[in-house]
């Protein structure tokens, strides 16, 4: 369950948060296969509870009322157009699955297909889910209980959501119906929403019961889905990701906020020499690395203080660290923009969610920020792909926040996060040639429309990165020689 079974040469998925199926399946086709994206993170397919009294707020889509395919985002045939289109371009599709609940007691009780929900009884009758699926005494998770109470956090209810008994032969079988449904129409596998509140040893009969990946949609024979279980642990709490491991991926949430730290200027950039797993990461092979996610852009989830696409220059250093340094398989966040942390995507007065436009220069519109579009995000994508397996070579820092590092003989970076410029004769460890520097521009048919640097004959090269230039990077790989 720790292959994400990725076309090959591909390396990093992209969470398209809210997005519409119809719009994901253009995107593979139009920008993320043609630029070497391996899959998409999809917001959660199921039906969910509509909640107008909060204007139809982002964190509806967490509170499923039915696994009937219909939601904001599009109805099954689109779902399933989305996967087919996507897995052509070499795309693959990761659903949210949202198994540890259904919806919380709100006054309205309608879904996005128009299922009902009836919370004084427990009763979802498009599944159906009775009174006797759900953990019973009733208990909301009180935050101390994170701290002492294993059992309080798998067994009672995550912000009153109602929540289910995975030990029950009959909750499982829905849930792996649901899920086995997906991966037969294509999917590829799956982030387990709030797996820190489930039983491991009830994850794990579960997904003994997945079936295999679909060849017929381009996976090997015997492929199987590729799951990263979403648990929030940043030490000091009575439930570990180690429980996890043993069963699939995990999401490591320690990978964003050190980086975080780190170019904010928290700690030293020269200190990442030994990022890894010698800064208690989980080991590389078990980790989905990310630098924000949807909750805590937005201040929800684990505490810190995270970058986002709102402090520009930072992360996109962060990101750039991320996806030139071999740890982990990493993963973007792709956001619309918000000033209110409950909002949903850009909509119409109907509540239908207003579709991405793309403008000339690659960005998007009509309040979508589109971090996976940047220049300096895309093009570091295709640097981690070229770089592949290789590991980490020729580290160089001032001992403070200039550093500099290779991959294998593929790919070469820099970073300037101090108040002076950077200026030094640096190892490449590239074949001597004249290179486009990926962040400040583009390789285009006439030459380079950004930095070009050149590599002598001893691999090294004269590298400049300004205090104040507009980014704080420099990146050449092989394949941007010009
Ligand atoms: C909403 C309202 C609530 C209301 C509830 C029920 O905001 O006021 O009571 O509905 O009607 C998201 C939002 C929630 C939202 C929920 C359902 O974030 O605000 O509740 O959707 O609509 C813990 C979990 C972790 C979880 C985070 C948010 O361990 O799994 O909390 N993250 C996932 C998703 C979220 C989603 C859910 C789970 C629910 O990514 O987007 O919630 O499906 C410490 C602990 C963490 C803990 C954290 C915060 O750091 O270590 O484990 O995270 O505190 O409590
Ligand atoms: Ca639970």
């Amino acid at each position: 369950y720790k292959n994400p079974h990725y076309a090959s040469g591909r390396t990093t998925m992209v969470h398209l948060f809210e997005w519409k199926w119809d719009d994901i399946a253009a995107e593979c086709e139009r920008f993320l296969g043609p630029r070497g994206f391996g899959g998409v993170q999809i917001s959660p397919p199921n039906e969910n509870l509509i909640i107008w009294s909060h204007n139809r707020p982002w964190w509806e889509r967490y509170q499923p009322i039915s696994y009937r395919l219909v939601t904001r985002s599009g109805n099954e045939q689109q779902f399933a157009n989305m996967v087919r289109r996507c897995n052509n371009a070499g795309v693959r599709i990761y659903v949210d699955a949202i198994i540890n609940h259904m919806t919380g007691t709100w006054g309205e009780n309608v879904g996005t297909g128009g299922s009902e929900a009836f919370f004084n009884r427990w009763s979802y009758p498009s599944v159906p889910y009775g009174r006797n699926d759900f953990n019973s005494p009733h208990c909301v998770i009180q935050g101390n209980d994170y701290t002492c109470c294993a059992d309080r956090v798998r067994n009672c209810e995550l912000s009153g959501l109602k929540d289910l008994n995975q030990g029950s032969e009959y909750v499982r079988g829905k849930i792996v119906e649901y899920m086995n449904r997906l991966i037969d129409m294509g999917v590829a596998g799956f982030r387990i929403d709030a797996a820190k509140h489930m039983w491991p040893h009830d994850l794990r009969v579960m997904y003994s019961r997945l079936h295999n990946l679909n060849p017929s949609h381009g996976f090997p024979n015997g492929a199987r889905p590729y799951i990263f279980q979403e648990v929030i642990d940043l030490g000091g709490e009575a439930i570990s990701r180690n429980e996890y491991t043993a069963l699939a991926a995990v999401t490591e949430f320690r990978f964003g906020l050190e980086l975080s730290r780190a170019f904010s200027r928290g700690n030293q950039l020269s200190w990442l020499a030994n990022w890894g797993e010698n800064w208690g990461l989980l080991s590389s092979n078990d980790a989905l690395a990310f630098i924000d996610n949807h909750d805590n852009q937005r201040g929800h989830g684990a505490g810190g203080q995270i970058l986002t696409y709102k402090q520009a220059k930072q992360y996109k250093g962060a990101i750039a660290f991320m996806l030139a340094h071999p740890y982990g398989k990493s993963q973007l966040m792709s956001s619309f923009s918000f000033h209110n942390t409950e909002a949903g995507p850009p909509m119409d007065s109907r509540g239908n969610i207003i579709s991405p436009s793309i403008n000339s220069d690659n960005s998007c519109g009509n309040g979508w920020v589109c971090e996976h579009r940047w220049r300096q995000i895309y093009q570091m994508v295709a640097f981690r792909n070229v770089a592949g397996n290789t590991a980490l070579n020729d580290w160089w820092d001032n001992g403070s926040n200039q550093i500099a590092f290779c991959r294998g003989g593929q790919g070469f970076v820099a970073f300037n996060n101090d108040h002076w410029d950077l200026n030094a004769d640096l190892q490449t460890c590239l074949p001597a040639g004249r290179y486009c520097d990926v962040i400040s521009g583009v390789k285009s048919n006439n030459g380079c429309t950004g930095k070009t640097i050149t590599v002598g004959n001893n691999g090294r090269a004269r590298i400049s990165l300004r205090a104040n230039d507009y980014d704080m990077v420099l990146a050449i790989h092989r394949g941007t020689e010009v």
